[in-house]
């Protein structure tokens, strides 16, 4: 797309990748979304996520006013509330009986203001944030390490990599943009490596070399062993080490017991496939270890982190171009929340809760209350919260009722808490719904500031739309918060440039180097014009590279090494297996954005855990049916996706579905509360579940042009699609009367007929009903799940229908010149499973070749690993 007047430079506002955008509204109200191809996050790409965005800011559901217990209130009103009663309750109870709760989706001017008014003015550390719960253990594992929380490499060095070793990281999914600028990379430079280190098959498997489907918890054990083999061999650089580090011979000492046989006993690997990695690494030089989540949300996330960075201290890899560890980042701006503070735990521009530095915000913040100590960790948080010690909470753009461990409890906190204050962009998330008083939020495309993604870089994010309603900026809402408890002077910022102009300082403030963030080059920046830039930022000149001399940032200017020791193996008791939980492509988080669009919703439709055929044919669980996992904290009930990608003696469950989107589908209601003890961060990945089949009597699979309305049903998950809604259903008792069921379900009153047939042979039912050329709903119900072609019945909702063919829609066939095109694979372009199996089967047996064919997968890319499969799957059936 040519670049037009009206085309604003902006930032995903999802992944850290930091994808540079352009946003052109169009004089109908929609936007054309595009990649920026001068951002040096993407150059030009986009994923599918991305792609999408102009499909996710339609107004539907969004707050449009402040609301006070439920009832619209004015922004005075509200605001005077919320300041009056944080007032009250700190004036009785004391500064730490009050927390904000954040998250790293809220621009860097939002964080640094709230984390001002909790840490600076209010006097208590309690301000954390959802980061606590994604990227915490890497900030504990960078300080240990370097003395300072410093991502050291940027993205390039991820192509100038010979070897990447990917850790607990679906970066095709997660990550996707990152993750096609490796696979180029790779293609021109064929002798480059990739090392894939996941309990599961996931899809970034597809282009590894190696794939280590390590024990759940096992890479402590793998990187304590690789640290051992490297010093065995003489692979170390002992120039680095002497002259740059401190602490290796006590780490090594831990290692020296770790030799093959049991790193193998411990990581569940072969001995053959550790040595061939560790060979691969000690050969390799330019090396990247590419660490995300399967490493930071675990009890042993810090001491994970740190042994893979002993190994990078242990060669010297670090600071060089393509070489380096690399924590990438989740959100859009969880570096941006670190450098304010946005941790519990930390002050301010990256300083810590240490005597001089709480002096230096005293002085600089002009407030004699800066707070003294660290605040409660999201954990501890909701404990206090639960236990009456905090009783008055804000939580801004952050979902915890759905994202936080143990979520039923966190949600009993919330409805306990004396008063609550949601800030978010949508009315009905599972925790504002909860809130005493909402907050309506500007959202992306309305707002204005700054994002830090994974490589230091700073870009900003520029509005292009108006804020709908009365919705406010979160700098604004906090602001005005603040200056009605009293605070005028410290708070007077007019605009977002204000607040960055005054974080660029404190960064640079008594900074003479010995601090790693610092942006006294962009104090007087044009921000408007900012153009993406890496941090630190001195005297102008961005910084690509971090410890390129060998200095940290601890107090003798040596990195230190940590002298991990493996944990013991993490073994569920009889009976039970490993929950994992994570993401997948097309859907970001509690779907509160990705939901609203209808071909991000195609590619998964419904909750599901994925299970290895053993572990389903032990527990009687058939494929697509339904499984109940459950434990001591609560219980889901989701459809099961058997396959061999899965480990044995673990099942995995996506983290998007709500109450909003499903029956019970909220797995952190499953997660425990234990956390890491350096780092906080909860173990998000390691619950342990009873899995057991949920004999359902009836399944049904429905289209809607409405939203339905399920209550009380045992089993459904209703996702958006162009004109309507789709529903999978499942009934473990049924109603009596289906045809009053379906009347309230749907919206239809008693005096409409509804058409409906029933086999009683098959068991098979349908109800539909069509007003002229339109079909308002159909309804399939069988006693297995249906099979009828979910994308067919979706575009019965789009078409205008002959009175002739409402017989076979309600028998569910679609007509012989309609071919199932099966489950959605590429969303930019809407080709299906079945149409790609049949190119494939065809001839076509490149990616590109299907790209020729069907267009599938030449736009944003992110499907072309799953294209991949189908081909191979289909080339050894034609094969056969
Ligand atoms: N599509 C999409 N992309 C996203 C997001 C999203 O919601 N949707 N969210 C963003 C955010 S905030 C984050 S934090 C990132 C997360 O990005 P990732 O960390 O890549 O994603 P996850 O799926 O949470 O987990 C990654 C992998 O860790 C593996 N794992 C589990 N346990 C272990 C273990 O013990 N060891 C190892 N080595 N691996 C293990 C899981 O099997 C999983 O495949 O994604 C970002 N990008
Ligand atoms: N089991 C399990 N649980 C997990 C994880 C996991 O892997 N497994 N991952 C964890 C991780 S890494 C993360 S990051 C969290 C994410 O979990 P959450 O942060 O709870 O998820 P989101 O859906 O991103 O919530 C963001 C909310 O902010 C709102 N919002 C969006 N933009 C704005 C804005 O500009 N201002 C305001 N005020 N509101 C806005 C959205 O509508 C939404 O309600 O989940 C964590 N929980
Ligand atoms: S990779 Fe996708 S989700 Fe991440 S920033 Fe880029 S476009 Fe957005
Ligand atoms: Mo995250």
């Amino acid at each position: 797309m040519s670049k037009s007047s009206s085309t604003i430079r902006t930032t995903c506002p999802y992944c850290g990748v930091g994808c540079g955008v352009l946003a052109t509204p169009q004089p109908d109200g929609s936007v054309i979304i595009a990649g920026d191809p001068e951002h040096p996050a993407n150059f030009g790409r986009l994923c599918s996520k991305g792609s999408a965005l102009g499909e996710t800011l339609s107004l539907d559901g969004r707050l449009l006013y402040p609301e006070i217990g439920g009832e619209r209130a004015s922004w005075e009103r509200a605001l005077d509330l919320v300041a009056k009663t944080f007032a009250e309750t700190i004036a009785e109870h004391g500064p730490d009986s009050v927390a904000i709760y954040g998250s790293g989706q809220l621009l860097t001017e939002d964080y640094y203001v709230a984390n001002k008014l909790m840490k600076g003015f209010i006097g208590s550390g309690n301000i954390d944030t959802n980061s606590r719960l994604c990227m915490a253990s890497s900030v504990a594992g960078h300080k240990r390490a370097f003395g300072s929380d410093t991502v050291p490499g940027n993205y390039e060095d991820l192509e100038l990599a010979d070897l990447i070793i990917l850790v607990g990281s679906n970066l095709s999914w997660c990550h996707p943009v990152l993750y096609q600028r490796i696979i180029k990379a790779k293609a021109e430079r064929p002798g480059m490596r990739i090392v894939l280190i996941d309990p599961r098959r996931t899809t970034t498997a597809d282009q590894a070399d190696l794939h280590l489907a390590i024990k759940p918890d096992g890479d402590t054990a793998l990187f304590v062993g690789l640290l051992k083999s490297l010093a065995e061999r003489n692979a170390v650089d002992a120039e680095f080490i002497a002259e740059s580090t401190n602490g290796f011979g006590a780490a090594l000492d831990v290692a020296r017991s770790w030799n093959l046989e049991r790193v193998a006993e411990a990581t569940g690997l072969s001995v053959r496939d550790i040595a061939v990695f560790y060979d691969w690494f000690a050969e390799t030089t330019r090396t990247v270890t590419v660490y995300s989540q399967g490493v930071n949300q675990s009890a042993t996330g810090t001491d994970k982190v740190n042994a893979i960075v002993n190994v990078h201290l242990a060669t010297g890899r670090i600071g060089m171009p393509g070489m380096g560890p690399f924590s990438v980042t989740g959100q859009p701006n969880a570096m941006g929340g670190r450098e304010v503070g946005g941790l519990a735990n930390m002050l301010a521009a990256h300083m810590d809760f240490e005597p001089a530095n709480i002096d230096r915000l005293r002085r600089f913040w002009r407030s004699e209350r800066v707070a003294q100590k660290p605040g409660l960790k999201a954990v501890e948080l909701f404990e206090a919260i639960a236990q009456g010690k905090v009783k008055a909470l804000w939580i801004m753009a952050t979902n915890p009722v759905d994202s936080m461990p143990e979520a039923d409890k966190v949600r009993a906190a919330i409805r306990a808490c004396q008063f609550v204050v949601v800030s978010d962009m949508n009315a009905a998330t599972d925790t504002a719904v909860e809130a005493h008083v909402r907050l309506p939020a500007a959202g992306w495309g309305e707002k204005n500031g700054t994002v830090t993604n994974s490589e230091r870089r700073i870009s900003r994010q520029r509005p292009f739309l108006a804020a709908p309603g009365e919705a406010k900026p979160d700098w604004w809402i906090v602001t005005q918060v603040a200056r009605r408890m009293g605070h005028t002077a410290a708070f007077a910022y007019e605009r977002p440039a204000d607040i960055f102009a005054e974080h660029a300082a404190l960064s640079g403030f008594e900074n003479e180097g010995n601090r790693d963030f610092d942006l006294s080059g962009l104090m007087h920046a044009e921000y408007d014009g900012l153009q993406p830039v890496q941090w630190p930022v001195r005297a102008v000149r961005s910084t690509a590279r971090m410890f390129t001399d060998g200095r940290f940032f601890t107090p003798d200017s040596r990195a230190r090494f940590v002298a991990v020791a493996p944990p013991p193996p993490l073994t569920p008791p009889p009976g039970m297996l490993v929950l994992n939980t994570g993401r997948v492509r097309d859907h970001w988080h509690t779907m509160t954005r990705t939901g609203k669009a209808a071909r991000l919703s195609a590619h998964m439709a419904e909750p599901f855990a994925e299970l290895h055929p053993d572990d389903a044919i032990e527990k009687s669980i058939r494929h697509a049916s339904l499984v109940r996992l459950e434990n001591r904290h609560g219980s889901v009930l989701v459809r099961a996706l058997v396959t061999e990608r899965q480990q044995k003696g673990s099942v995995f469950v996506p983290m998007h579905w709500t109450d909003r989107f499903s029956a019970q589908g909220r797995i952190d209601a499953l997660v425990g509360g234990q956390t890491d003890p350096q780092s906080g961060q909860p173990a998000l990945k390691s619950a342990m579940v009873v899995a057991g089949p949920a004999l359902a009597r009836r399944y049904g699979f429905a289209v809607s042009r409405a939203r339905p309305q399920f209550a009380g049903t045992d089993y459904w998950a209703i996702a958006e699609t162009t004109g309507g809604w789709r529903a999978e259903l499942a009934f473990i008792t049924e109603p009596e009367d289906w045809v009053g069921w379906a009347r309230s379900a749907f919206g239809v009153g008693e005096k409409v007929e509804l058409l409906s047939i029933a086999d009683k042979a098959s068991g098979r039912q349908s109800l539909a009903l069509f007003e002229g050329g339109k079909l308002i709903f159909a309804l399939y119900l069988s006693p297995d799940p249906v099979l009828v072609s979910r994308q067919w019945a979706v575009s019965l909702l789009t078409e205008t229908i002959k009175p002739a063919r409402r017989a076979d829609i309600l028998v569910g066939r679609p007509g012989a010149d309609r071919p199932d095109p099966g489950p959605i694979v590429c969303a930019c372009y809407g080709v299906g499973a079945n149409q790609i199996a049949e190119a494939a089967r065809g001839g076509c047996h490149t990616v590109e070749a299907i790209g020729v064919a069907l267009k599938a997968g030449t736009n944003c890319g992110s499907c072309r690993a799953e294209i991949r499969g189908i081909i191979e799957v289909n080339r050894l059936e034609a094969a056969e």
